[in-house]
């Protein structure tokens, strides 16, 4: 296993941590951002442009490729990764998340999650072992377990089952992992993380911390969290849960968040985010920039030939005016939302190049300040 994955760290500064993933379809720089290509495609993007933006990995999801065009298509295609064009890796969630925020009817059991499908309302039955599966079919790169994700507030009887679920769930999810390794399939992953649950108990996060080190994954994933908590509970919640898990493994933070979020969260030791934020933003019209976020929707844009930011190494940031992205904004064309989701993913990779170059120069903390200040703006 550990030649085909590892982790090395490079830098740190406080908690902060600067390293490197190395797999065999290329190395992934941490902290990384990791833009979500849920259906084979990041939305609006070609897979060129994602990459000169500078991700080094994507992310896929179980749950709407099993759908369509489904996993073993997908294999006889040759796996996701040529589907798409995209050579670099690619991670692919569980689908337990989605079952619960996507699906109509659901019903989650010690066996699985059996749910109907929002496309056609045909019925499926998601275990760990095919979750698992389908991740192998798909031809991904960093697998996740399959856990049962629920909604803030609840109450603990509740959150703690569905924790301990999950560690059973993980144990099975292991198991088929390993038997896939075992057998030498075409398309085998390179890593397993595990995901941390618990909702924002400090006592239950521990705990599942712990049961999921005992593991010995390749990476640990902080589930459960942007899910109504708020920033601040969000943060305590790492702050509770972190300690919990080994230095030498990679953390994610799963479908998170805001630039503020992204900086708090490296501040205390996270490595790896993913999030729809930049790509669903953009195509509504809202751009980040390193002078905070505009809305080009707004009618103060209608006659400003400025550009979004002439210093950007983004063509669409760099080159159109605000003018004329008000207008495509303000007329529902696609050439909008492909130029304003390019904008956010440059900048989501530009915010993370930046964090990467404050923690090597052990300036995290001054840069973060600063930083929040600038974004803040407006
Ligand atoms: N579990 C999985 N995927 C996820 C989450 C989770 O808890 C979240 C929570 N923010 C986003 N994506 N499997």
């Amino acid at each position: 296993m550990t030649e085909r994955f590892s982790f090395q760290l490079l830098a740190r500064d406080g908690l902060a941590r600067r390293g490197e993933i190395f797999t065999p379809r290329g190395t992934i720089r941490t902290p990384a951002f990791m833009p979500v290509g849920t259906v084979a495609t990041v939305k609006a993007l070609y897979p060129e442009q994602v990459r000169d933006a500078g991700a080094d990995i994507l992310l896929g999801n179980t749950y709407h490729l099993m759908l369509r065009p489904g996993a073993e298509r997908m294999a006889r295609l040759g796996g996701l990764h040529k589907f798409m064009r995209w050579e670099k890796p690619i991670l692919t969630d569980s689908g337990g998340f989605q079952v619960m925020s996507l699906s109509k009817i659901r019903k989650i059991n010690e066996e699985g999650a059996l749910f109907q499908s929002h496309l056609d309302g045909s019925r499926h039955m998601l275990t760990p072992e095919r979750a698992i599966e389908i991740q192998c079919l798909l031809g991904s790169d960093i697998q996740m377990q399959l856990d049962e994700c629920i909604e803030l507030p609840s109450e603990r009887r509740e959150v703690e089952r569905a924790m301990e679920l999950s560690l059973r769930w993980a144990e099975r999810s292991r198991r088929a992992f390993e038997a896939q390794q075992a057998s030498g399939a075409a398309g085998q992953g390179q890593a397993m993380f595990g995901i941390v649950q618990g909702g924002t108990d400090a006592e239950l996060r521990r705990r599942s911390a712990e049961a999921l080190v005992a593991m010995d994954l390749e990476g640990y994933a902080v589930g459960g969290l942007a899910v109504g908590e708020g920033h601040d509970l969000m943060l305590a919640t790492l702050d509770a849960t972190l300690p919990s898990l080994p230095e030498t493994k990679p953390r994610y933070l799963m479908g998170v968040g805001t630039p503020l979020d992204l900086i708090e969260a490296v501040r205390r030791g996270i490595d790896m985010f993913d999030c729809v934020l930049p790509t669903r933003n953009g195509r509504h019209g809202l751009a980040f920039t390193w002078n905070g976020p505009v809305n080009l929707r707004n009618a103060v844009h209608a006659e400003d030939t400025s550009p979004l930011d002439e210093a950007s190494t983004c063509p669409a940031a760099r080159d159109y005016s605000r003018a004329y992205l008000h207008h495509l904004i303000r007329s529902g064309e696609y050439l909008g939302a492909m130029l304003l989701s390019w904008v956010n993913t440059a900048f989501y990779q530009e915010l993370m190049a930046s964090m990467r170059a404050a923690i090597e120069e052990g300036r995290f903390d001054a840069w973060a300040e600063e930083t929040k200040a600038r974004i803040a703006r407006k």
